[in-house]
């Protein structure tokens, strides 16, 4: 459907009578109306006044392989004409669920051959949750129960999701978390290293947060802990080098399952297909979702580890769980069409060998002596800039809202960033060439020096 026959005003004003935004202040959308995207092509997004915007955020972490590929067009086309849904339930499958899950068994780290599908990453971890619980009972160990998070971690909104998730604001409004999540520090050196303290050593100690927890709770009450690779929406924190082997050896010497979260790090966001091949970590389930259709239709695939797999096909009888939506024909049409072009672009390499380190450089140099930048951090094409009053101490502007001004001024120029607190975050898609990754610095360098203009200001 095109929306020509709408002005803008006429969109917004029925917006604003009708629709409720996902994390959003109602009452504040509906003073200054809504940002409407129209249209996109390649790595830009135009709204409807025209303006072009360099996407940085590839949608909401999803749009890998950019905007306006004719081929998915075509793919959930003609399945729509072929099939367009029918059910996983009852012993019945269709084909493209099962091409599928074949290809995600080549891709996926050694261990993990066994996909289950939603269309979410909220409801594939709501699988994953009561999967690693599931298979402590039926290994009989019910007692292990516990899943270990981390502060800042994003793992869905629904109940489970945010249970897991480690957003205190959401906690709040939970009225009723999951029972049994415990959440420890991040790997968040930027903030919590200590004085003097190496890299190494904060990953070390960050990692042993868990190994307490561990310990406090009784090994033989935890069934597994949780993690993204590199925290997302709490703000691109990468992990020191140390962090993921502990974790994985602290797993292993208590046996806690591992559950990786690759919602935004899954096919190619850190240059390789999982960012557990880039960390080398041995997952017993990888939750998946956007990025595996691109963002062009819903879909979330759990991967599941032969471990938790064996027990549950031999041990485990009827799992009393699944969507009507899980092995969507259509969205897994698009998926495999999706990984064939990710596959034939070479983007993930191109990520790796070229963009993923020029992004690096590029802002380190042109961002990162900029005086409101207290650091610059990247991994893939996933980047974050902290902002800062004084770069000396790393003290940050009060009130806060630092953030929000860079982004602002940033969108403004034509780049769409996030901000998460006073960390500004990109995640480009992965088309993004050299040229996309200078456009980006030149307009976030001068977005820097308005939003600075007006803060000292204030100041
Ligand atoms: N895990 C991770 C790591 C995510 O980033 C989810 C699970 C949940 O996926 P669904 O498909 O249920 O949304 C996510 C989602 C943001 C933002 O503000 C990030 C997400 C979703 C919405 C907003 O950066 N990530």
């Amino acid at each position: 459907m095109t929306c020509q026959n709408f002005t803008r005003e006429a969109l917004q004003t029925i917006d604003s009578a009708h629709h409720l935004h996902p994390f959003t202040d109602h009452k504040q959308l509906r003073a200054t109306g809504a940002r409407m995207v129209v249209r996109a092509d390649g790595p830009f997004v135009y709204d409807v006044d025209g303006n072009e915007i360099l996407d940085g955020m590839a949608g909401l972490w999803c749009v890998n392989v950019g905007y306006g590929r004719e081929e998915l067009a075509r793919a959930a086309y003609e399945q729509m004409k072929e099939l367009p849904f029918y059910n996983s339930f009852f012993r019945c499958t269709t084909p493209t669920p099962v091409l599928l899950s074949g290809k995600l068994a080549e891709l996926a780290p050694a261990n993990v051959n066994q996909v289950f599908y939603g269309s979410s990453g909220s409801e594939a971890n709501d699988t994953a949750l009561r999967l690693v619980r599931h298979y402590w009972t039926l290994e009989g160990k019910p007692s292990k129960r516990i899943v270990i998070s981390r502060k800042s971690a994003y793992h869905g909104s629904s109940v489970a999701g945010a249970s897991l998730s480690g957003m205190e604001h959401m906690h709040g409004q939970l009225y009723g978390a999951v029972p049994g999540i415990v959440h420890v520090m991040p790997p968040y050196a930027f903030e919590l290293a200590l004085p003097g303290e190496s890299d190494h050593d904060f990953g070390l100690r960050a990692a042993r947060a868990v190994e307490t927890a561990i310990l406090e709770a009784g090994a033989e009450n935890v069934a597994a802990f949780i993690g993204e690779p590199v925290l997302g929406a709490g703000g691109v924190k990468i992990p020191p080098a140390s962090y993921w082997p502990e974790i994985q050896r602290i797993c292993a010497k208590y046996d806690v399952l591992l559950m990786i979260d690759e919602v935004i790090t899954g096919y190619g966001r850190t240059g390789e297909w999982f960012a557990c091949q880039t960390f080398e970590i041995k997952p017993d389930t990888i939750t998946t979702a956007k990025a595996l259709t691109s963002g062009y239709q819903p879909l979330s695939a759990l991967l599941v580890g032969d471990r938790i797999a064996e027990t549950l096909i031999n041990k485990g009888g009827e799992f009393y769980h699944g969507y009507t939506y899980s092995g969507h024909p259509v969205a897994c049409a698009v998926a495999l069409k999706n990984l064939e072009i990710i596959e034939r672009e070479g983007l993930i390499d191109r990520v790796r060998d070229d963009t993923g380190p020029y992004l690096a450089a590029a802002l380190a140099e042109r961002i990162g002596g900029h005086p409101l930048v207290g650091e610059t951090r990247s991994i893939g094409l996933m980047a974050a800039i902290e902002i800062v009053k004084d770069k000396t101490d790393r003290s940050r502007f009060k009130p806060d809202g630092a953030g929000d001004k860079v982004r602002d001024w940033s969108i403004a120029n034509g780049l769409m960033v996030r901000a998460v607190g006073d960390t500004i975050i990109m995640s480009p898609p992965l088309v993004w060439t050299r040229e996309h990754v200078d456009m980006a610095c030149e307009r976030l360098a001068n977005a820097l020096d308005r939003a600075e203009a007006e803060l000292r200001r204030a100041a």
